[in-house]
């Protein structure tokens, strides 16, 4: 017999054997359960083989054995490493074969039943999610194997329990034939990363059943129908509903949607067993060419979510799913994709319970079989179809239930082929109260939707008119984006303009930002890890890491960004004067549940405030709302009305005054600043001294302004290249990062041609360029003062062939000391061309740690945007125009070499950035480029800082 015989089921196409068939999944019910989550024993082997003849055999001595958390993955508990790969399968491409060396977990785990657990012996051992291949023995007798890592598997237990010392025993497979269906983009993390528990079965008990809960928007009634294979009573006494399973019943009700998560409690009774049911009744339709639930057409404004954290990867605890659900309510997001794999069940009953849209995705994808043109798929293998079938029947029993659940996706990226084609039939005859969604198949053979990703502006537009032709089945059908804005570090831009279309096009039904949370992993010396920072030998880098979300889940200026794009009401000014026009723009929701309060501010300060009096206007519907007079007495200056759309009282999911929308309406413009030029600049002892600012008399380069000694300032073009900036690898036209480098606009030479001392200025002439190349950049600063504050006017005029956008235009200067930073301009967070619709203009305050965005790979970040005037370092610095503004404790240069987080040492100096424009930030590190209309082209550009001494000194940060 050969060794390979005893472990062939690793490498076996088919899903495994002896487990249950699939079932609804429910938390909790009056029968017994005994979760045998914990501390397990724990032993690695290099080898699916290795301690075959050890393990079952020799009565599990667990002696010398480790510890593991279920649930969890080994490799983040100091046992083997974590490997991240995008979509390159990290072993050799032979399926269904895996590796010889296979890191296999042995999993013991000892247990006693409760003293009280009920006698008659039907019980069931669920696994909720093992990773990728799991072979079990309880108490010495084997219960079988399975794969299809993120989907529960159930075995009969109830004969081989004993009262006390019950040995568990699950050996654990990284690799399996499994693994050629789970190539998702992210780290392979083995391990048995959710829950087991042990359930009691009472006799009578139910097994599987299916809520079917419909509503009618015409006649304003639901339909509820429970099917049961094990018959009994179905009670919503709420709405005094008492009937037999299989028993349809019309009654009176609120349906539920996203906006409005109207659950009705039930119980469904069978001889054995009370099921808790958490009813929501929807309807989901194709109608007219658009996805409508309840008679209504709706806007996604989604998210892709993996599960993830940044110490536990994919074990998640309910805590930290609840913290998901809370964070996308707060930021406007209805709808998750739940990329690439069911998610933990839990997670879909807080989505009924809080309300958000979800497309179930099944844990399928293929995606390294692109690198061979797609050859030997296994979806396009009949072989395989068992597996695939398997993989769509377990997420679809699983998850039936939730009213949130409104579209079945095949999977992601895994080519075409009979197998997917299979799992469509077999969802669409099982459930066909729900769309099926594919996004892989242009042809949408077996969609109800047409979905794409990382469509180009222009192209959605096109989708949206109805001109993008294609075959005629997908030309019926509603269009979303299921990936799009891909977040990775800085960004994404762009967002707004794909809402705008989102909001022009019937056709166009949303989107789902890639992705929600950046899958770093704390790292005692890196801050977070990303890939090839455990020595993996393939690797995709911190490609892994573009969420809206920190590894620790705090907000990025890309989620501030999408909410206030995806704002379900909208303030602006489009209307006669002294008015304000409302938009409701929720797909089910009135705006009863809001107040509007306002201000009035002069100079970034509220002179006044009060509430605007809205009306409860009903989806889609606007009005012009009367502002008040503006307050009398108001000091002069720049002003603004701001109206913010706040919860009216507290809810589920944020406290009352609640921020859920805003608009600014400008009332009277800027006065830019003036500089008389009266003063005489006055040469002395190797200095200029010109108002109160000190220049060195061979360089003209600044050394003071009053107290504060300014070091380096001039034109600066260079940013460290963000993410989006670099570009993926396939975009070679759009990786500005490199055609920047190859220019060499990271190391600009600055030619001083004269220090000319005038009448009333000082002027600097200079040639700002490269090395090896003949473009460049002539550039003048004109220094003229009025004796109290000094006027920098750059005018700069590229020579030579300028082809790209450059990175940035402005100037740079370095100050010895600075902490707080008080500015007037938009804020409080980072802002790019492209990522600025968060941006209000008002009074903010930072130190200049707290202005720099914690980006897991270190790139530009930071910038404020529209800054009329800012002091730091005991400086005021006024813009005309106004500017943008980044300060940081590194130079550029150091930012732009640092690889993580620990790289960045703070010097003495603060650097800062006043720019007059920033390139776009664009998506392109996935998606498209900033468009057009976001470059910074090279053209002559003048622009001028005026610069005085500040009151405060400014170097230490209060309040
Ligand atoms: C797309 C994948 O579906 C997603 O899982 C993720 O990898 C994303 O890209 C990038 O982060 S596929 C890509 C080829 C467009």
């Amino acid at each position: 017999m050969s060794l390979r015989t005893t472990t062939a089921y690793v490498e076996d196409v088919s899903p495994g054997s002896g487990a249950l068939p699939p079932r609804a999944w429910y938390a909790s019910s009056d029968a017994r359960s005994l979760s045998l989550n914990g501390n397990w024993r724990f032993r690695l082997s290099d080898t699916a083989d290795a301690e075959d003849d050890s393990f079952a055999a020799r009565g599990y001595d667990a002696g010398d054995w480790a510890q593991v958390t279920v649930p969890g993955h080994w490799v983040l508990q100091g046992h083997g490493s974590p490997v991240y790969t995008n979509h390159l399968y990290p072993f050799p491409v032979d399926p269904p074969r895996v590796p010889t060396e296979n890191p296999t977990g042995d999993h013991l785990r000892v247990f006693d039943l409760p003293a009280d657990w009920p006698e008659d012996g039907a019980a069931v051992l669920r696994f909720d999610g093992v990773e990728s291949c799991a072979r079990i023995w309880l108490n010495g007798t084997e219960l079988g194997e399975f794969k299809g890592s993120r989907l529960p598997h159930e075995f009969t237990v109830g004969h081989l329990l004993k009262t006390v010392g019950n040995v568990l025993a699950v050996r654990v497979h990284q690799w399996s034939a499994g693994s050629y269906l789970e190539d998702q983009d992210q780290w392979w993390l083995p391990g048995i990363f959710r829950d087991v528990t042990l359930l009691h079965r009472p006799a009578g008990s139910v097994r599987d059943f299916f809520v079917h809960a419909s509503y009618d928007h015409l006649s304003g009634t639901g339909t509820l129908r429970v099917d049961s294979d094990v018959a009994g009573r179905v009670t919503v006494p709420e709405l005094g509903v008492d009937v037999a399973t299989g028993e349809p019943v019309t009654v009176p009700v609120e349906p539920w949607t996203a906006e409005t998560p109207r659950l009705y409690d039930g119980v469904l009774a069978t001889g054995g067993e009370r099921v808790p049911l958490r009813i929501g009744f929807r309807t989901v339709e194709l109608s007219d060419g658009l996805i409508k639930v309840n008679g209504r057409p709706l806007l996604f404004k989604g998210v892709n979510r993996h599960e993830w954290h940044p110490r536990r990867g994919r074990a998640l605890d309910l805590a930290t799913m609840r913290e998901d659900v809370l964070l996308m309510k707060r930021h406007n997001i209805n709808a998750v994709r739940t990329s690439h794999y069911p998610p933990h069940p839990a997670f879909l009953d807080l989505c009924d319970e809080y309300g958000l849209w979800v497309i179930d995705e099944c844990d399928l994808e293929t995606h390294g079989f692109t690198e061979q043109g797609w050859r030997d798929n296994p979806v396009d293998d009949d072989r395989w179809t068992p597996a695939l079938l398997d993989r769509a029947a377990r997420m679809v029993e699983r998850d039936k239930n939730h009213p949130s659940v409104v579209i079945w996706s095949l999977g992601n990226e895994a080519g075409t082929g009979r197998g997917l084609t299979a799992m469509a039939e077999w969802i669409h005859g099982r459930d066909g109260s729900r769309l099926v969604h594919y996004e892989g198949d242009p042809n949408c053979r077996d969609t109800d939707v047409y979905s794409r990703m990382y469509a180009r502006h222009a192209e959605v537009e096109r989708i949206g008119r109805g001109l993008d032709g294609g075959p005629h089945r997908r030309r019926e059908l509603p269009f979303i984006l299921c990936e799009y804005a891909h977040a990775m570090g800085n960004g994404p831009g762009g967002l707004a303009d794909y809402q705008r279309l989102f909001e022009a096009h019937d056709r166009l039904q949303g989107g789902f930002v890639w992705e929600w949370i950046d899958h770093g992993i704390a790292h005692p010396e890196l801050g977070y890890a990303y890939g090839g920072d455990f020595g993996e030998e393939l690797h995709d880098g911190n490609f892994v890491c573009d969420g809206l979300l920190f590894p620790d889940r705090r907000p990025s200026p890309g989620l501030v960004e999408y909410k206030k794009v995806i704002e379900p009401v909208t303030v602006t000014a489009d209307g006669p004067a002294g008015t304000v026009r409302i938009t409701n723009r929720y797909d089910f929701a009135d705006l009863s549940a809001l107040a509007f309060p306002w201000s009035y501010e002069v100079e970034g300060e509220t002179v006044d405030r009060g509430t605007l009096p809205v009306p409860a206007l009903a989806p889609g519907e606007s009005a012009e709302v009367e502002l008040p007079a503006a307050p009398a007495g108001a000091p002069a200056g720049e002003a603004h009305w701001t109206i913010r759309a706040v919860l009216a009282s507290g809810t589920s999911w944020a406290p009352r005054d609640h921020v859920v929308a805003w608009g600014q309406i400008p009332v009277s413009a800027r006065r830019v600043p003036y500089v008389a030029a009266t003063a005489r600049p006055a040469p002395g002892d190797g200095v200029i001294t010109l108002g109160p600012a000190v220049f060195d008399a061979r360089t003209g380069a600044l050394r003071r302004i009053g107290e504060a000694a300014v070091t380096g300032l001039r034109l600066d073009v260079w940013r460290a290249t963000t993410d989006n900036d670099d570009g993926a690898a396939w975009q070679s036209d759009l990786r500005y990062g490199l055609l920047w480098r190859k220019l060499g606009l990271h190391r600009m030479r600055h030619r001083l041609d004269a220090v000319e001392v005038g009448e009333d200025a000082l002027t600097v002439r200079t040639r700002v360029a490269p090395a090896a190349r003949e473009l460049g950049l002539s550039t003048v600063y004109r220094w003229t003062s009025d004796a109290d504050r000094v006027r920098l006017t750059v005018s700069t005029v590229p020579d030579g062939d300028w082809s790209v956008p450059l990175p940035r235009l402005g100037i740079r200067f370095g100050l010895s000391a600075a902490d707080l930073v008080q500015w007037y301009g938009g804020g409080p967070g980072e802002a790019y061309p492209d990522t600025r619709a968060a941006s209000a203009v008002g009074r903010w305050q930072s130190t200049v740690d707290d202005l720099q965005t914690p980006y897991v790979r270190p790139q530009e970040n930071g910038a404020r945007i529209d800054v009329r005037w800012a002091e730091l370092g005991g400086l005021r610095i006024e813009g005309d125009p106004a500017f943008h503004l980044t300060a940081r404790r590194w130079t550029t240069e150091q930012l732009d070499a640092a690889a993580h987080r620990s790289d960045l040492v703070p010097g003495d100096t603060v650097w800062v950035n006043l720019d007059h424009g920033q390139h776009g930030i664009g998506s392109q590190s996935c998606g498209p480029a900033p468009l057009p209309r976001y470059h910074l082209r090279a053209e002559p550009a003048e622009f001028s800082f005026v610069f005085s001494p500040s009151a405060a000194t400014g170097t230490t940060a209060t309040g």
